[in-house]
Formats: C-alpha cells, sequence, structure tokens
C-alpha cells in the first residue's frame, strides 16, 4: 500500500469530528468488567456484548472506526455476518489490536513491557485479510517514586517503533499507544514530565524505525493528575497543560490524536476533550479526539447487565455517550453539574 493510501485512511479514522471506539478488551479485561455485573465470563457472552455494540443504530455518525480483539474478530453477529464485515458495512473502519500484553519487565520491578512482536508480520497479514485496517499496541508506563525507568520507557518505545513499521510495511495504519498510568498520588506537573519524557523517547524511535508520521495514529493518556493526588485541577488547567505538553513532543506531521480515558470518569474525559478543543483546535497541527473504551461503553455495560431485554436501553446509552464524545470533539460538550 502506498503512502498516499496509509494517509487517506488516518485521515478518514479522524475525520469529521468523529472518533475511535476501542471494544478491544482482552478476555481477561472483558471478563474483569463482566465479573461485579455478575456477567457470565464465556466467549458467548463476550460475543452477545460486542453483537449489540457494533449494531447500536446510527453509531457511525460519531464513530470512525472501531478496534477488535482477536476473539471478536473471529468471531461472528447471529446473522452470520464476520464482525469486521458488520463494521464496514455499517460504515465503520475495522481495526484490531496486535499485542500480546503487558508483561513484568525483568530487571524492572513494578514496570512492565509490552510483548507481541515475535510472529507480528504473519498475524498483520491475517488480521489485513479478515478485513483490519488500522492495528492498535498499547504500552503502559507507571509512575511512582523512582519510577519510571528510562530502561523501561526506551523498550517500550522501542516496540511500539518495532510494530509501527511492520503496520505500515503491511499496510495497516498503527495507533501507536504508550499510556502513563492514572494510579498513583502523583502531580499533574509529574505527569506532564513523564508523559513528555515517553512520548520525545517513542518519537525518537519512530524516527529511527523509518516510520511514516502522516500514516499513523497517536493514542495517549491526557496528562491528568494520579488518582490519589489530593489536587485535581480544574478541566481547563488540565487541556492546556495536555496541549501544551503534546505541542512540545508531538511532529506536526502525526495522522491524528485519539486519547484513552485511562479511567476518568466518563464525563470528565469528555469534558477534558471538549476544552482542548474549544480553546486550541483551530491552533493545532493535528486532530484531537478520542479512542475511548470505558468512557463510551462502561455506563451502557451497567445496563446491559448481560440481559437480552436490556439492549435496546444499552444502545440508547451508548449511542449518547458516543455522541457526547463527538461533541467533545468539536469543543462543545459541557458536562452535567
Ligand atoms: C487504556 O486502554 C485503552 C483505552 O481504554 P480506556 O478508554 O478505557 O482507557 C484500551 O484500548 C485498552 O488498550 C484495551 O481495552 C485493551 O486493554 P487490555 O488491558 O485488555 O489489553
Amino acid at each position: 500500500m502506498s503512502l498516499k493510501e496509509l494517509v487517506e485512511t488516518a485521515r478518514a479514522m479522524v475525520d469529521n469530528n468523529k472518533g475511535l471506539l476501542a471494544m478491544d478488551e482482552s478476555t481477561p479485561t472483558c471478563n474483569k468488567r463482566f465479573a461485579p455485573l455478575g456477567i457470565p465470563q464465556t466467549p458467548e457472552t463476550r460475543r452477545a456484548y460486542r453483537e449489540w455494540i457494533v449494531t447500536t443504530p446510527g453509531l457511525s455518525e460519531f464513530i470512525s472506526g472501531a478496534i477488535l480483539y482477536d476473539e471478536t474478530i473471529r468471531q461472528h453477529l447471529g446473522d452470520g455476518t464476520p464482525f469486521a464485515e458488520a463494521l464496514s458495512n455499517a460504515g465503520i473502519i475495522p481495526g484490531i489490536k496486535v499485542d500480546a500484553g503487558a508483561k513484568p519487565m525483568a530487571g524492572h520491578p513494578g514496570e512492565k513491557i509490552t510483548e507481541g512482536l515475535d510472529g507480528l508480520r504473519d498475524r498483520l497479514a491475517e488480521y489485513s485479510l479478515m478485513g483490519a485496517r488500522f492495528a492498535k499496541w498499547r504500552a503502559v508506563i507507571a509512575v511512582a517514586e523512582g519510577l519510571p525507568s528510562r530502561g523501561c520507557i526506551e523498550a517500550n518505545a522501542h516496540a511500539l517503533a518495532r510494530y509501527a513499521a511492520l503496520c505500515q510495511e503491511a499496510g495497516l495504519i498503527p495507533i501507536v499507544e504508550p499510556e502513563v498510568l492514572m494510579d498513583g498520588d502523583h502531580t499533574l506537573e509529574r505527569c506532564r514530565a513523564v508523559t513528555e519524557e515517553t512520548l520525545h523517547s517513542v518519537f525518537h524511535q519512530l524516527y529511527g524505525q523509518g516510520v511514516a508520521l502522516e500514516g499513523m495514529i497517536l493514542k495517549p493518556n491526557m496528562v491528568v493528575p494520579g488518582l490519589g493526588c489530593p489536587r485535581q485541577e480544574p478541566v481547563e488547567e488540565v487541556a492546556d497543560t495536555t496541549v501544551q505538553c503534546l505541542l512540545r513532543v508531538v511532529p506536526a506531521a502525526v495522522g491524528g490524536i485519539a486519547f484513552l480515558s485511562g479511567g476518568q470518569p466518563a464525563e470528565l474525559a469528555s469534558a477534558r476533550l471538549s476544552a482542548m478543543n474549544a480553546r486550541f483546535r483551530h491552533r493545532l497541527p493535528w486532530p484531537l479526539t478520542f479512542s475511548f473504551a470505558r468512557a463510551i461503553q462502561q455506563s451502557a455495560l451497567e445496563i446491559w447487565k448481560g440481559e437480552e431485554r436490556n439492549v435496546p436501553a444499552a444502545q440508547q446509552t451508548l449511542f449518547s455517550r458516543a455522541r457526547d464524545n463527538r461533541d467533545a470533539r468539536r469543543g462543545e460538550y459541557r458536562m452535567a453539574v
């Protein structure tokens, strides 16, 4: 695939005030979301969950692309349509999570390295045949006293860059997701410093691996204080600090930026994205959008509870969370007070 085609797909993923739906929870994570709601943790319930999500009427008004998990891309809707085809039919670009998860990093207590590079070229070719047009790989960076280490940041950045190069070779858009975690009591300023160092390293490695920045999407964390930090800055301060951090380290050529929500309250994630767009959108080199999982799905999941009779109400809530985030993409979302 030519660079021009990669760029066109990347653009389609962030155009028209739409964003991405991350429905790519691995089996353990999906089961973790089901457990407190008493939903059976089986391949069939995970399939049924994903089926009502992708068949939500009108979802493509707000969602340009959806990230699937390996189990889901191999499953079918009740009528036999494979998930990737169902998304394409609905006007949503199908994508696939391709990392093999973050595992404890040798010699680096408390830190993780994302695995999955071995055999990735063959897996990407298979996913492409199944209809995926983009991929996603997540690295996690923990913040604590003495963490993150330089070794953890560099190893994860290097893996992200090698993954991204393989994706572009296969004609898939890489979503590059280095997530600085919210766990801990660190300050907003500490998150800014760690996010800046991480992204700096990621773009250094992407350059080294020859990745075409126009044909990729960055999926970063917002710059936020740790969940346990006593001082939680107002929405506008988070928006300003996040944008300032990105402007310092993200090259203008990057196709788009689609934030993860990272466990923020759903409405707060939307409000922060909205403030960034309201205050800066006409002055930024890249579109700022969303690639949320929990901030779109969680409230709907809590309504569904695994019961068929709850599907219409759950779909309505999913639709409305997707619309809220489209509004945030425009800078027009206001959190109810
Ligand atoms: C950070 O997680 C990503 C975005 O989700 P949130 O908006 O809820 O933070 C998400 O795409 C994540 O990478 C997937 O859910 C897969 O996570 P696991 O832990 O199952 O690999």
